[in-house]
């Protein structure tokens, strides 16, 4: 039976991230990805004057209309919230609408680059995705966001695997079942750890780092991951390989094309590379 996962995500006109990156790379790993749109914009916050609707007043009704359409969900991957309620919304959604088992997989997008987002208005804003990723079987924090979750400033980290592995087992001391950090620098290199709390498994995978910075490549990441956690059934450690390697090769060849940094990666001429193909 293919697998059905709801994508909570915001969904942005221009410059690639959230749901349109969430919905064909979901797709292509051969899931029914499912979107729950938690805010419209007409394009990502790092472009200036964007309009922001925030659907958190429809998200009640939203999700009763699929608990009377009988949707029954083996996952739920959430990712920018358009207000701290939302976390609350993520919840109820796998209560009414998981299958028994449903994943909850957890972006707890609030910042980068050292720096929180401005939906991040206050301390209740954090305090709302740390209980959604107590809950959470994977979550996926880039460094800033690894901050902001232990409860320190949002620049605050080193680069270090050791200091990586130590957050990473606080996160998971907080409730979450496995973390993967994202965004961590080697020399030349950029990657991220990962550590399954349940079975002890841990890692780090590193890759040449592109010497450019494009918006949604952390969606691009937890995307490609939930696909080959629900759509493949592979391990963590697996799951973050295929993840790592294809926001590299997604970010080098838009690196190569030239494109504005803003619009993001152009990953969709490598979703074939995630598509199970019948014919060898
Ligand atoms: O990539 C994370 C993200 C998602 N959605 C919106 C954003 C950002 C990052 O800036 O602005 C609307």
């Amino acid at each position: 039976m293919q697998k059905k996962v709801a994508a909570f995500h915001d969904i942005s006109g221009f410059g690639r991230c959230a749901l349109t990156i969430a919905l064909p790379v979901l797709s292509a790993c051969g899931l029914y990805c499912c979107p729950v749109p938690s805010a419209v914009l007409s394009g990502h916050t790092a472009y200036p004057g964007v309009t922001f609707r925030d659907l958190t007043d429809d998200l009640d009704a939203f999700i009763r209309s699929w608990q009377q359409i009988g949707v029954r969900l083996d996952g739920v991957y959430s990712g920018y919230l358009g207000s701290a309620h939302q976390a609350e919304s993520v919840r109820a959604l796998r209560e009414t609408c998981g299958a028994p088992g449903c994943a909850l997989i957890v972006d707890p997008v609030m910042g980068d680059n050292g720096k929180a987002y401005s939906i991040v208005k206050d301390a209740s804003f954090i305090a709302a995705i740390r209980s959604l990723c107590a809950q959470a079987d994977v979550i996926t924090p880039n460094q800033t966001e690894c901050a902001l979750l232990l409860g320190r400033e949002p620049a605050s980290f080193t680069d270090s695997r050791e200091a990586a592995l130590d957050d990473m087992k606080r996160l998971c001391a907080m409730g979450a079942r496995s973390v993967v950090v994202t965004g961590l620098s080697e020399g030349e290199k950029l990657g991220a750890g990962y550590l399954d709390a349940e079975t002890g498994e841990s890692g780090f995978v590193f890759h040449r780092r592109v010497p450019s910075y494009y918006p949604g490549t952390g969606d691009l990441f937890t995307s490609v991951l939930t696909g080959w956690l629900l759509g493949r059934g592979a391990s963590l450690g697996e799951a973050v390989e295929k993840a790592a390697l294809f926001v590299m090769e997604s970010a080098a060849y838009t690196f190569e094309q030239g494109s504005p940094n803003l619009e993001g990666v152009q990953y969709e001429r490598l979703l074939g590379t995630l598509t199970e193909r019948k014919d060898g």
